[in-house]
């Protein structure tokens, strides 16, 4: 029995490469600097894997920016629309491809940031997009008919060259050839990504020689799109492909994770490969056949431990179910991390303000590793004194969690089972809930409105910065910020907008300012995750029962209400997001953790409505992005997804408007679903598709109102009123006039004032030119 992971996280415990990456790009650090710490990283996080006793350290998940992008390089594939010449070195065309020409930003009010613009011009990033269904981004590899492959990057190879020399077994890691094509886009249209399997192939033969001949033990290669819905092309394109991949000879170790194999189990388990890494915690189902259906002489990859969360393992029930398996496949049998730990945090061991009991609950990818090392010993039966105290301590968390009357609420559990059937519905069909709210808000046409958020100046950090660390105390702070909403509310009455926004001063991240004041939510010190590049979150804990011991929004919501007569808009975020965006509980279904949610947010709607709010948005960005991976599961997550967004919205009256905001996303394939979340408005990005986006709420008729974004908040760009115009004249061809909104495409909080304003005033302007042009005497 061996054991090793799928992957090790690469920033560095204290985000040592976060900081590198960001020095390198200022210019402060140059690139032999920047090598240095990425040499270094390397180094300590394979000493880590050997010191808690893997077999093999894992060499190839280690990347500047992204492990997709170091491919793009490897296969010699960059993008021809860069031009890039022979002269210019590869990382100034690595950075090139990740980071463009630095004018478009990602994630303005932290919501989506994929850099897609539609038509790219020639030195834009590439395209980032989720990394299947986590939070991490990967760079979008382009495709054309032209596209050539060669080996054309030793970096790899330096890589495992590195690791040799540092005394460590290693198992090189390549994603997959049929993944990497899957994952890449197609910039010809009717081009067949599959077509150039055939050229792209033969350098997947190359790197697998060299590595070979440096004589690596194995070689994990990942294909993780084994768990999704293929069309039959793509499935049954692997079968010859491993063949040849096989020829050269160095053992092959075919990686799957994120979802149960299902149809592809058997195509999977009999591939000309040397053995097969399965996900037992989102399959543990499929265990027990693939168990059979592998042949003998294969190895299996058992990915028991949670690469996913941070939640401790529980040893006695992995080793219950790994018995079985390790006495069918005997020494054929191997532990790992269900996938890659990138993403899950660090270590706790730098979790010094942790309280304590939940903090003995949790693993993050350094604990991980331990346990690997203690299920492969006492599968082995070695039952030293180590062993036999780490499954005590294992197990007295287990216990400790499970009964732990922290997790449990019982008022949260009562008031759920109490919950009516029409909790999740308003009080009158959407029609009636518009005419009573026309009736008392009197906003003109087109009225204009934004997302939430407006800069979060230097300022603003500052005084944020100095309240933590104790330097301003809780009355200057919240003076500050009260003074700051002020300043945000006389602004927008200058630029004359109809619906006002607080400005959302007082807040950190959208997830994190609520977590913080909701029960069952912890947080941590350093428990950073990559999300893409240099950027990370440190997302939430909710260990248990979720409920709101106190309103969250209201006195500043309040206060900035009573310095205009104009409507303030409420601002929160949706239970869905939330939930999508912390690592939540294993203990119980995600959509019973999501409607804990929703009831903490129904109620702070409630307080809002009863403080006179009217207008309450409730942000929803990451809906999307919860889908499952497999189709078939779909229909199930989105019935309780959008049930729980309904439930947080469905305590207001038919004359309370709710608003909900989501970023650019694929929505054609849901709208049905998100016309069901009932919102009275939804704010959309769609700028940056030149409102192609909204031509699908148009074909569905969606029956409420819009507010499609006027302008792009990525970029610093101004636009102008004609542009603006023209998209709200695009935007009322196909949806009804009167049920479209003025907004930006997304919150504002990484623009500076100055562009905000010229831009905002210049999309009032175009909000009353579309009044002058559709006004009916
Ligand atoms: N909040 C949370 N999770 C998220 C997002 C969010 N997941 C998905 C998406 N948004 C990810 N987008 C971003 C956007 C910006 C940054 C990270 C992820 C970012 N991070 C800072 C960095 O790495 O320097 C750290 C910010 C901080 O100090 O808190 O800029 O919005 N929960
Ligand atoms: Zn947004």
């Amino acid at each position: 029995i061996q054991s090793h992971v799928p992957g090790f996280p690469r920033i560095g415990a204290a985000r040592e490469l976060k900081f590198a990456l960001e020095a390198n790009w200022r210019g402060e650090l140059p690139d032999a600097g920047l090598e240095a710490v990425g040499r270094d990283l390397r180094a300590r996080h394979w000493a880590l894997q050997q010191q808690a006793g893997l077999d093999f350290v894992t060499v190839g998940d280690f990347a500047f920016y992204d492990q997709v992008a170091n491919h793009i390089q490897l296969l010699g594939c960059e993008p021809a629309r860069y031009g890039f010449t022979a002269g210019q070195s590869q990382l100034s065309r690595y950075f090139a491809m990740a980071r463009g020409d630095g004018n478009h930003e990602p994630a303005a009010c932290g919501h989506d940031h994929a850099h897609d613009d539609g038509q790219p011009h020639a030195s834009a990033a590439l395209e980032m997009t989720k990394w299947f269904d986590t939070n991490y981004h990967y760079l979008v590899p382009e495709f054309t008919a032209e596209t050539a492959f060669s080996l054309a990057c030793k970096r790899l190879f330096d890589e495992v060259a590195e690791a040799q020399a540092l005394g460590h077994a290693v198992k090189a890691v390549l994603l997959g050839p049929l993944s990497f094509l899957w994952l890449g886009k197609a910039k010809d249209a009717g081009l067949d990504r599959l077509g150039l399997l055939d050229r792209l192939l033969p350098v997947y033969g190359q790197v697998l020689d060299r590595l070979k001949a440096q004589g690596v033990q194995w070689v994990q290669i990942d294909e993780p799109i084994l768990g999704l819905d293929l069309p039959a092309p793509w499935r049954s394109a692997f079968e010859n492909s491993y063949w040849q991949l096989n020829q050269v000879g160095v053992p092959l170790l075919l990686a799957t994770y994120f979802s149960p194999l299902e149809e592809n189990l058997s195509l999977a388990c009999r591939l000309p490969v040397a053995g097969l890494h399965v996900d037992g915690v989102r399959a543990p189902h499929e265990l027990t056949s693939i168990a059979d259906w592998l042949p003998v002489h294969k190895v299996l990859s058992v990915g028991i431990v949670d690469g996913r969360n941070i939640w401790r393992t529980d040893l006695d029930a992995a080793l219950a179910t790994l018995a079985p398996i390790a006495e069918k496949r005997g020494g054929k049998l191997w532990l790992s991390t269900s996938c890659s730990l990138l993403h899950v945090p660090f270590s706790l061991a730098s979790e010094t303000a942790l309280d304590q009991e939940i903090k003995s609950w949790l693993a993050f990818a350094t604990e991980k590793l331990d346990e690997l090392y203690v299920l492969k010993q006492a599968l082995q039966g070695h039952h030293d004194a180590a062993t036999v105290n780490a499954l005590d301590a294992s197990r007295a968390a287990i216990a400790g969690r499970r009964a732990s009357p922290r997790v449990h609420q019982q008022a949260v559990r009562e008031r759920i089972a109490a919950l009516p059937a029409d909790a999740d519905q308003r009080r009158s069909p959407f029609a009636q809930r518009q005419a009573e709210q026309r009736t008392r808000f009197k906003l003109p046409d087109f009225p204009t409105t934004t997302i939430g958020s407006f800069p979060q100046t230097a300022a603003i950090r500052a005084a944020r910065a100095a309240f933590k660390r104790g330097e301003l105390n809780a009355g200057d702070y919240e003076a500050r910020m009260r003074e700051e909403i002020a300043d945000a509310v006389r602004r927008q009455e200058d630029l004359g907008l109809d619906v006002l926004v607080h400005g959302e001063a007082e807040r950190n991240d959208m997830v994190e300012y609520f977590g913080e004041q909701l029960d069952g939510f912890v947080f941590t010190q350093l428990g950073w995750v990559q999300s893409y590049g240099s950027r990370c979150v440190k997302p939430p804990v909710i260990y248990g029962d979720v409920s709101r011991p106190k309103a969250m929004t209201v006195d500043w919501t309040a206060h900035a209400q009573s310095l205009t007569g104009k409507p303030m808009k409420g601002m929160l975020t949706g239970p869905i997001t939330i939930l999508q965006w912390s690592f939540v509980r294993d203990d119980q279904p995600r959509a019973r953790t999501a409607l804990q949610i929703a009831l903490a947010i129904r109620d702070e709607v409630a307080d809002l409505e009863r403080a006179g709010i009217g207008i309450i948005q409730i942000d929803e960005p990451a809906v999307r992005e919860g889908l499952p991976l497999r189709r078939g599961r779909w229909d199930e997550y989105l019935d309780w997804a959008t049930r729980a967004f309904r439930v947080s919205a469905s305590a207001a009256a038919d004359g309370t408007q709710i608003h909900t905001h989501m970023c650019y996303a694929e929505f054609n394939d849901i709208l049905p679903q998100i016309a069901a979340m009932d919102a009275d408005v939804i704010t959309i990005e769609t700028s940056r598709s030149d409102m192609e986006l909204l031509n699908g709420f148009g074909r569905f008729r969606y029956p409420n109102e819009i507010g499609p974004g006027v302008y792009d908040i990525h970029s610093p760009r101004v636009p102008g009123q004609a542009e603006m115009v023209r998209l709200l004249r695009k935007a009322s061809a196909v949806i009804p006039p009167a049920n479209l909104w003025v907004n930006p495409d997304c919150g504002l909080k990484t623009r500076g004032w100055a562009e905000t304003e010229t831009a905002l005033r210049n999309m009032v302007a175009a909000a009353r030119q579309l009044r002058e042009e559709h006004a009916i005497y």
